[in-house]
């Protein structure tokens, strides 16, 4: 397999720490969704990273679809996301929580970097970053003081998306050790694992 990406992007990011968790081979190609315009456009129509390149040539886009795919491989038993029940639904809603806290972060970098600076709108950066605390304030809150794991009491995607939450919104300079110190203080944990160290961009 062929994972299309930079690990500076969240997105790639959890997808490499996902194959890495299940022990998958795979090979990556260096790309950044704005500095390699035409070779990301060539494995995604929409032109974002990451893609995953499956030995068939088949190509996946989305980390959502791509870890979709990888848990099917690695049979949902084993999944880091549970295969059904009240299991699942936390999981997915920490990842949902998460990845849209990517999103919102990224929005308001956009804005800050890709708009000639009397362009920029502050207040949209602002309310982008709100809703981005505001989503990471809330699975702090899910994480049980001494716990070392957001749900569950296991590796689940909900470790795997609030770690790249997390890692980005410290980049965008949210004071996590202080704002949020649970969950940072399990990312700083995590770090420790093969799967995520071994990913550091
Ligand atoms: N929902 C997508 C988001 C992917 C995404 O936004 N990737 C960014 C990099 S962090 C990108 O390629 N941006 C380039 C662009 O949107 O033009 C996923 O989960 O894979």
């Amino acid at each position: 397999m062929l994972l299309i990406g930079v690990n500076r992007s969240p997105y790639t990011r959890r997808v490499a720490i996902t194959l890495k968790a299940y022990g998958l081979p795979y090979e990556q190609s260096d790309l950044s969704g704005f500095g390699n315009r035409a070779e990301v456009r060539a494995a995604n129509p929409l032109g974002r990273i990451p893609a995953l390149v499956l030995d068939n040539g088949e190509t996946l886009v989305d980390s959502a679809a791509i870890i979709d795919h990888l848990d099917e491989i690695v049979g949902r038993e084993k999944a880091l996301t549970p295969p059904g029940g009240a299991d699942r639904r936390t999981v997915l809603r920490v990842a949902a929580l998460m990845m849209g806290a990517c999103d919102k972060g990224l929005h308001a970098a956009y804005e800050r970097n890709h708009h000639p600076p009397e362009k920029v709108h502050q207040p949209w950066i602002d309310d982008c970053m709100t809703q981005m605390k505001t989503a990471l304030a809330a699975v702090e809150a899910m994480i049980e003081p001494g716990k070392s794991h957001v749900v569950l009491g296991r590796l689940t995607q909900a470790d795997i998306t609030a770690f790249i939450a997390e890692r980005l919104a410290r980049g965008l300079k949210v004071d996590t050790p202080a704002e949020m110190p649970r969950l940072h203080a399990h990312c700083r944990e995590l770090l420790e694992q093969e799967a995520f160290r071994s990913t550091e961009p």
